[in-house]
């Protein structure tokens, strides 16, 4: 049987109502129930790769077809979905934050830019997005029909063009980066949504904020790798839990 009632405690309710600094943390699983696969979980038609062996620099010089290839259907697929009630609820959570002067910041590993189509404005994106490229010879960035044709090489010098995402082995964005760790360490209330935790450095988000004090909650019906710090776990899917929580 479902349990009765909603899968997050009245603790969580109170803190989120008086928190006066609110972070954000959200993975994949946000975006599943638009239509998204995620990276880790055994559906969609890539899974047949790990995220391991086409994310990085050397599978793309290697076979840069497939893995443009790769991002030219994930591409396909994110402009053909909408966001889903879990994207919602957290633009709604923003709203209600900052209405009463608040602060709140959406750090995000997802490139697909749900978020923002949701209507979330203070989002940082950890891994970047797959609606840009740029060459690798001289940095130019493609423009948006070359990309949205998964265009291989530069229009001004020939060299290969990636898309603007953050591969295993490079730095995340510093900016990014520095921003999803400062609000993470003065948050009141830290939310893990739809993420695995097994990525790094952003795994060690959650962790940043519990060690500095705040109630850390991870929204995901599976428990992550992270599951050992957190104050609190709702066990279930964000397009769900989260609207419930916020509403
Ligand atoms: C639901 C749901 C529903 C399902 N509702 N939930 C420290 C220790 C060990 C290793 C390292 C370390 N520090 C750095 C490293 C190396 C490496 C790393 O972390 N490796 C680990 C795998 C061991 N990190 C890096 O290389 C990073 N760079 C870096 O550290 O630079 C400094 C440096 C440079 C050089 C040398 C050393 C250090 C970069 C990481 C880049 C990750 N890039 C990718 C691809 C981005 C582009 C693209 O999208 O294609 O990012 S990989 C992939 O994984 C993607 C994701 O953002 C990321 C995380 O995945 P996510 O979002 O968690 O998805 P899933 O599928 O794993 O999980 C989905 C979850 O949703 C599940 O839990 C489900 O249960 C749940 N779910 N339905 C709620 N309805
Ligand atoms: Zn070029």
């Amino acid at each position: 049987h479902q349990p009765v009632g909603p899968p997050f405690s009245e603790t969580l309710v109170r803190r989120l109502r008086r928190a006066e600094r609110v972070a954000v943390l959200t993975g994949a699983g946000i975006s599943a129930e638009s239509g998204v696969p995620t990276f880790r979980d055994p559906d969609g038609l890539w899974q047949k790769f790990r995220p391991e062996e086409l994310a990085n620099v050397e599978a793309f010089l290697d076979n840069p077809e497939l893995v443009q290839g790769w991002y030219a259907h994930r591409r396909q697929v994110v402009e053909d979905v909408e966001p889903n009630p879990g994207h919602v609820a957290l633009a709604e959570l923003e709203q209600w934050v900052t209405a009463r002067g608040g602060e709140f910041l959406l750090a995000t590993q997802n490139v697909d830019g749900l978020h923002r189509r949701a209507g979330s404005e203070r989002v940082v994106e950890l891994h970047g997005s797959i609606t840009r490229s740029h060459c690798i010879e001289c940095s130019a960035p493609a423009d948006a029909s070359a990309t949205e044709r998964g265009a291989l090489t530069c229009e001004s010098c020939g060299g290969l063009v990636r898309p603007d995402v953050v591969w295993f082995g490079e730095m995340l964005p510093e900016a990014a980066i520095a921003a999803a760790q400062e609000a993470a360490a003065l948050a009141d209330v830290y939310l893990s949504v739809g993420t695995s935790a097994v990525v790094y450095p952003a795994a060690g988000l959650p962790q940043l904020a519990r060690q500095a004090g705040a109630y850390v909650v991870e929204v995901n019906p599976i428990p992550s790798d992270i599951a050992g710090l957190l104050n609190e776990v709702v066990r279930g899917r964000a397009g769900e839990a989260l609207p419930d929580l916020v509403r």
